[in-house]
């Protein structure tokens, strides 16, 4: 049987057919009727079924170290709350929600905390994630209102993208724009980002800019705008207010194209070049993402950009808007329902009108009546110990929230912690005293808002595990225990749906532009057949409605679009004599945030399988550090252990890590311990994207390689990480200092000392133990870093017993093949095969399709492959001259 439903993955909210077989996912595939993806997945879409098992799934709830019935877990969250409101007030109370959760269970959280137990101390990861996009949305517009939508990709003649590595991690899109290249090669396409990223291969002019200058190169295009003869006047006239004093300042913050160029680190040409592209093309798309919002000056960055669009006029008009990337499914979801501290629900602020009215809606006894703690504020308040009670939902806050001490010390502070999670093994499961099974995707029913205002439908297709429940229903439960059965009697997602929806049209007369009245009237049915639709849909757009603004009506109370004056201002955080470098961060292609999902499937650790860090070859050879290498990152908060990737994508000084790793996977592996966690003034957001650290190698005196069968846990010192494979578990490790006797060590670490081993010439050593008949564990020791491939000591698992030849050839062979990165993940094509193919001749992204089925799945990897074709075509050029 197959199934629509949608991918939980990012903010694209690509449409998905799921096939069931014996209550089990057992295939998906792209929904070819969805407007999002038209039936194409990339590789985390379309590996969904492969992290839909049930092992490592938090099964049963526990209090404080106990399993206890779903009633008595219920009971033990609603005791602790009711205690401290009565001893402490509502403001002990507060939430930690996520842009994963589905529109209906962040609708019920949102309505408890605001309504029923009067806290606003409600914020949720999107305060990481867009939190500068919605600020600076309603400085502009009056609304958070995204005013385009994915076909835009195909209408512009100019496509900039900026602080987005989109081929990564908007996969779809990036597709998008590639399919719209390839059929109007004219249109161009820009990219900025300090880093040369996947992104950059359709690139036509890649501004490498400095980080954090964003506002400078916006504020010099306004300028060079202003007297390009560019300007949309009568759109300025009738549609805005404040042009002449946003032009006026950034006129005053960037007098001459010269400051711009030494501000942004840009050569003139390339600014002259890209203004020139922008003044002259009027459907001009401006695509933007985490390099933008994680910015100590995100809200202005986010306005700089809007402000050209807007002095254009070129805003909700087919092909030409700005346009922000939403990074999690519902991250939209969330704004709508008011998920966010300083919102109350359904794009309504804290005035008194918006609460009397949300009180007579809700018949709310305890309202909440002015804006709460935003994440980081929130994690500190703990820290001071105002709260008590916290309950974190669908988010991992120990590895994504900065400064991971503080977030470490407030979690243990804290007097109850209660964390609702699918998964049983996070870090910030560690520190719950209350944990609650939840559903995840495949089981939950719902809706999801992706970046283009869509509302598409998540469908529960399978029974959830052991006791896991969906998070909605545990919200209406503890609701119901502490009394407030009327407002929480919902049996099924579509009625809390239809109230959301209800409630967004509820006096609203045409003031907010979130309406999705004409939805509150759907049956279950309906609901369950709801096809995808963009907000608002009301009277007016019974069938939902494409663009926004296109009419020149705002949502500000004038009516009238808001140009905002913005400075340009240097990060908080910049390189120092003790610290040199600046650290970036951000995502890698096959990994979803925490891994706590992508974590689970083997294949997603091919294109990298450990944390590392990228760094200009000249900084390397300053370090004397080599590709494959150890080397630590380290400052006055924490220290960072990753393998060393020597690239010229990046900026000299410049150093990028992955958000992703953590304690489940590596030792020394969280990127936030390394950041500080200042704040954008307007938005809350922290400056996730700008740390400052040194660099020093590592000084491994051993290194090795692990494979071992049971799923481990090892309490290791020094580096280690870990690395599913298909029949075993690897771990990369290496200390400063030798042990005794690697006898003791195997025996501590590994539960038994080895039955065979060989020691050789070249100082390495390679042993191995059995459980019975069966291969236990196999290690290889050496003094400098392994690159042996895996795979066939991987497959020697599988067998119930080795023979004695395979002991034999498995004991006394040298080094396995060299290592060797897997490119295509859906064909398991490496870097190795595609480089030998492109020696033999084929030298187009297609051939290398024809012969190596490389980039035919789903085409995440095709940047990369035109990365090698351009480096290898180089090199065998250089070869035949020098013949
Ligand atoms: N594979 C994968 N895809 C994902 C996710 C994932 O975890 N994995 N997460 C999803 C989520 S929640 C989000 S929010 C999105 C994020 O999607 P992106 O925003 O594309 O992701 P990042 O890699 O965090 O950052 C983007 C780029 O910002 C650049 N940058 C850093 N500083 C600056 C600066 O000062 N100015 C400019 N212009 N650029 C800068 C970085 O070099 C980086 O390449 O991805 C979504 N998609
Ligand atoms: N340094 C740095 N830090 C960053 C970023 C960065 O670029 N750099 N990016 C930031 C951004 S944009 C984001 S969005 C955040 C993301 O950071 P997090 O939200 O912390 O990351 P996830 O791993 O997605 O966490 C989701 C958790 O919910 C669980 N889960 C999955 N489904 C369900 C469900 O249905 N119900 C419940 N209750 N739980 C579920 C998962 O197992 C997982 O533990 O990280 C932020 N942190
Ligand atoms: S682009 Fe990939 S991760 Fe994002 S929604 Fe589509 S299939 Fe899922
Ligand atoms: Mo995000």
């Amino acid at each position: 049987m197959k199934q629509n439903t949608t991918c939980p993955y990012c903010g694209v909210g690509c449409g998905v057919t799921a096939e069931l077989s014996d209550q089990r996912i057992i295939a998906v595939s792209g929904d070819s009727q969805h407007p999002a993806n038209f039936g194409r997945l990339c590789i985390k879409g379309s590996t969904l079924h492969e992290t839909t098992q049930t092992e490592q799934r938090l099964l049963l709830p526990r209090v404080d170290g106990q399993n206890v019935h779903w009633s008595d877990a219920i009971k033990a969250v609603s005791s602790r709350i009711r205690h401290s409101l009565e001893n402490h007030g509502p403001g002990s109370i507060a939430m930690y929600l996520s842009g994963q959760l589905l529109t209906e269970d962040y609708y019920v959280a949102n309505k408890l905390m605001k309504g029923f137990l009067g806290s606003s101390h409600v914020d949720t990861n999107s305060r990481l994630c867009m939190a500068s996009t919605v600020a600076g949305h309603k400085r502009a517009f009056g609304s958070d209102s995204v005013p385009g939508c994915y076909e835009d990709i195909e209408l512009a003649d100019l496509i900039i993208l900026v602080g987005s590595n989109a081929a990564w991690n908007h996969p779809i899109l990036f597709q998008r724009i590639q399919a719209t290249k390839i059929q109007r090669p004219q249109v161009k396409v820009v990219v900025i980002d300090p880093r040369a990223t996947a992104t950059c291969e359709l690139a036509d002019l890649h501004l490498a800019i400095k980080p954090g200058s964003d506002v400078a190169l916006f504020n010099a295009l306004l300028v060079h705008l202003s007297h390009s003869g560019a300007l949309d006047q009568p759109f300025i006239d009738q549609h805005t207010e404040g042009f002449k004093r946003a032009v006026a300042i950034a006129h005053q913050d960037i007098p001459d194209l010269k400051t711009a160029a030494t501000l942004t680190d840009v050569p003139l040409a390339d600014l002259d070049t890209f203004f020139d592209w922008f003044t002259k093309t009027p459907r001009t798309l401006t695509l933007f993402s985490q390099g933008v919002n994680q910015s100590s000056s995100g809200t202005d960055k986010v306005n700089s950009l809007i402000n050209c669009h807007l002095a254009t006029g070129r805003i909700g008009k087919p092909g030409s808007s700005p346009f922000s990337l939403t990074g999690q499914p519902n991250a939209m979801g969330g704004r709508e329902v008011g998920g966010l501290a300083n919102q109350l629900a359904a794009h309504m602020e804290f005035s008194p009108e918006a609460i009397n009215r949300v009180q007579d809606f809700w018949n709310a006894p305890s309202m909440a009546q002015q804006p709460g703690h935003k994440a980081l504020d929130l994690f500190q308040a703990i820290d001071r110990g105002e709260i008590k009670v916290l309950w974190i939902m669908a988010t991992n806050p120990l590895v994504s929230l900065p400064n991971t001490a503080l977030i470490r010390r407030a979690l243990k502070r804290c007097d109850c912690v209660i964390v609702s999670e699918a998964m049983s093994e996070t870090d910030t499961l560690t520190f719950a005293d209350i944990q609650l099974p939840s559903s995840t995707w495949g089981e939950k029913n719902g809706t999801v808002t992706n970046s283009e205002r869509r509302i598409s439908r998540q469908k529960g297709l399978i029974k959830a595990p052991g006791e896991a429940r969906h998070d909605w229903e545990i919200i209406c439960d503890v609701a119901k225990a502490l009394g407030f059965e009327e407002g929480f009697n919902f049996t099924h997602p579509a009625q809390v749906f239809a109230e959301h929806a209800a409630l967004s049209g509820f006096e609203n007369h045409g003031q907010r532009s979130f309406d999705i009245s004409g939805l509150s009237h759907l049956s279950q049915q309906e609901y369950d057949q709801l096809q995808p639709v963009q907000w608002p849909i009301n009277q007016q757009f019974p069938y939902g409605r494409k663009r926004l603004f296109d009419d020149g009506q705002f949502s500000t109370p004038s009516g009238r679009a808001q140009f905002i004056a913005t400075e340009t201002k240097a990060p908080k955080t910049l390189p120092s004599a003790q610290w040199p470098y600046q650290l970036n961060t951000g995502r890698i292609r096959d990994q979803w945030h925490t891994m706590t999902r992508t974590g689970r499937a083997a294949r997603l650790f091919n294109h990298r399988a450990e944390p590392f860090l990228d760094l200009h070859p000249e900084d390397a050879k300053h370090h004397n550090l080599y590709d494959q290498d150890l080397a630590e990152l380290s400052n006055h908060q924490g220290r960072y252990i990753g393998r060393v990737r020597i690239s010229a994508a990046q900026r000299k000084g410049e150093v990028f890590i992955p958000m992703h790793w953590n304690q489940q996977f590596s030792g020394d592996g969280y990127c936030n311990a390394l950041l500080e966690g200042f704040c954008d003034p307007v938005s809350g957001q922290p400056e996730s994207k700008q740390g400052a650290v040194a660099l020093r190698a590592y000084p491994a005196q051993w290194h090795a390689q692990l494979l071992i069968k049971d799923h481990t846990e090892l309490s290791l010192r020094g580096y280690w990480t870990k690395i599913p494979m298909r029949h075993s578990t690897q771990f990369l490790l290496a200390d400063t200092e030798q042990p005794n006797s690697w006898m003791e060590w195997c025996r501590q670490h590994l539960g038994q000392a080895p039955d065979s081993w060989v020691q050789t010439s070249s100082g390495e050593m390679r042993a191995m133990a059995f459980d019975q008949d069966r291969l236990h564990w196999v290690l290889l020791i050496s003094p400098s870093p392994i690159q042996s491939d895996p795979t066939s000591v991987d497959m020697l698992f599988s067998k119930p017993a080795l023979t004695p030849a395979q002991r034999n050839r498995l004991l006394n062979s040298q080094q396995g093949a060299q290592a060797t990165q897997i490119i295509c993940s859906c064909h398991q094509v490496t870097e190795a095969s595609i480089k030998a193919a492109i020696e033999k001749g084929c030298h187009t992204v297609d051939s290398l399709k024809e012969k190596l089925a490389c980039g035919t799945g789903c085409g995440s990897c095709i940047p990369e492959l035109s990365s090698l074709l351009a480096e290898e075509i180089v090199t065998l050029k250089i070869e035949e001259q020098s013949v």
